[in-house]
């Protein structure tokens, strides 16, 4: 009903077999919606149910369109008749809600009337919302865009498929997906949940910036590690969001200390942002849209050639490298050649043994000097000798 409210073009689909109690529901909700909808009647696979679906235009819908949805019959006349309205349909300015989203969610487009210059569009940030069972994923979405969009329960198992919606922020649309909770391996035997959990860690190849949820009374379990290293080794940002901040109660240096724990627990997360929320009452959210931006930032950030080997100097000046088998280690050029995931290649006189600790030292130079100290950054060595 919520999707139903939100819709330009409404498909109902029947079965020409048999109408049901459910489908009467459904007539009756849609009566007032008839414009709106087009009534699809499927399951006519052959010719020789055609007749039948004469029997549907007595629900009083201008269109009725016979399909059947497995073997392709009327498919392209349901496309002609959907594309036929879409002309019809008026084009709302995107809300590209400049201001904060925490007290001021978007109800539908603001518009932008004529002479108010439209908002800066910075781009789209595809976020997914990732987590154990029971975090509050769900919670969180629906309060980032406004409505409920995906079902919130005190189960553990709620979400089951992805649920895909939109919002604006900070000048960023943004693309968010719900997932279903990720539980240990051993224990989704069921078809469906593995299905789910799949999907669900799919969802980290189609995502700028992952949304790691917390219970933040429960903590970072293996789990959530193991989601994380994924996160990190496909070069994607990442939040840890500790969700359920109100039933924490309220000592000092609380959220430092919980800060600090996991980063020293967990050191695959050294550099992801931690945010304290509660989806529930609201709180923080701003922060958290704001961590997130930022990290979408930095990694849509390139670095120039010219600074960054200025600074490669600088760094081999202050900490030169180690001797590798006796023999001295070059560092000869240093090039960022992806961002989104960010990728930097370093050319040396040693491709092949490079001391893992300098690469260390190098990656966190680039990092605190370049602004990307909250996102994964890959360095490749290759070797380059001297010309
Ligand atoms: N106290 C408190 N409860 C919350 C908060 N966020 C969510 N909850 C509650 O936690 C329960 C689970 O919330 P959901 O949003 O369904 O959790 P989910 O992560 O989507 O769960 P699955 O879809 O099953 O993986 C519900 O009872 C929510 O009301 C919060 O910030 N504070
Ligand atoms: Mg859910």
């Amino acid at each position: 009903m919520a999707a139903l409210a939100r819709a330009h073009i409404v498909l109902l689909v029947m079965d020409v077999t048999e109408t049901t109690a459910e489908d009467e529901l459904f007539l009756e909700a849609l009566a007032p919606q008839r414009d709106r909808t087009i009534l699809v009647v499927n399951k006519v696979d052959t010719e020789k149910r055609d007749p039948d679906v004469w029997d549907f235009h007595r629900f009083g819908f201008s269109e009725v369109i016979a399909i059947s949805a497995e073997h392709g019959r009327g498919i392209d006349e349901l496309l002609a008749a959907v594309t036929a309205r879409l002309d019809a349909i008026p084009r709302s300015p995107i809300d590209t809600g400049a201001s904060s989203t925490d007290e001021t969610s978007s109800d539908g487009p603001t518009g932008s009337a004529e002479g108010v210059p439209a908002p800066i569009d910075l781009g789209l940030i595809r976020i997914s919302v990732l987590g154990q069972p029971n975090t509050g994923k769900s919670t969180l979405c629906n309060t980032l865009i406004g409505y409920d969009a995906s079902i919130v329960s005190d189960l553990p198992g709620t979400t089951r498929d992805v649920v895909e919606e939109r919002f604006s922020a900070g000048g960023y649309h943004i693309r968010i997906l719900d997932t279903a909770g990720i539980r240990r391996k051993k224990r989704v035997t069921e078809d469906i949940e593995y299905y789910s959990v799949t999907r669900a860690i799919d969802t980290i190849d189609e995502s700028d910036v992952v949304l790691l949820l917390v219970d933040a009374d429960k903590g970072l379990s293996e789990q959530d590690k193991k989601i994380a290293s994924l996160v990190v080794k496909a070069g994607k940002g990442i939040v840890l969001v500790l969700n359920k901040w109100d039933l924490l109660a309220d000592t000092k240096n609380q959220f430092e200390a919980v800060r600090d724990r996991i980063h020293f627990l967990f050191p695959v997360l050294e550099f992801a942002p931690v945010v304290p929320v509660s989806a529930l009452n609201r709180t923080g959210l701003d922060r958290l849209l704001r961590a997130t931006t930022s990290v979408f930032r930095q990694l849509t950030t390139r670095v120039d050639t010219g600074p960054l080997n200025a600074a490669l100097a600088r760094w081999v000046t202050r900490t030169p490298p180690p001797l590798v088998n006796r023999h001295p280690l070059k560092l000869r050029y240093l090039t960022h050649v992806q961002v989104n995931p960010s990728v930097f290649v370093l050319f040396s006189n040693r491709s092949v043994g490079f001391p893992d600790a300098y690469l260390s030292y190098i990656k966190n130079q680039i990092r605190r000097e370049f602004g990307l100290t909250d996102i994964p950054i890959r360095i490749e060595v290759r070797s380059a000798q001297k010309s």
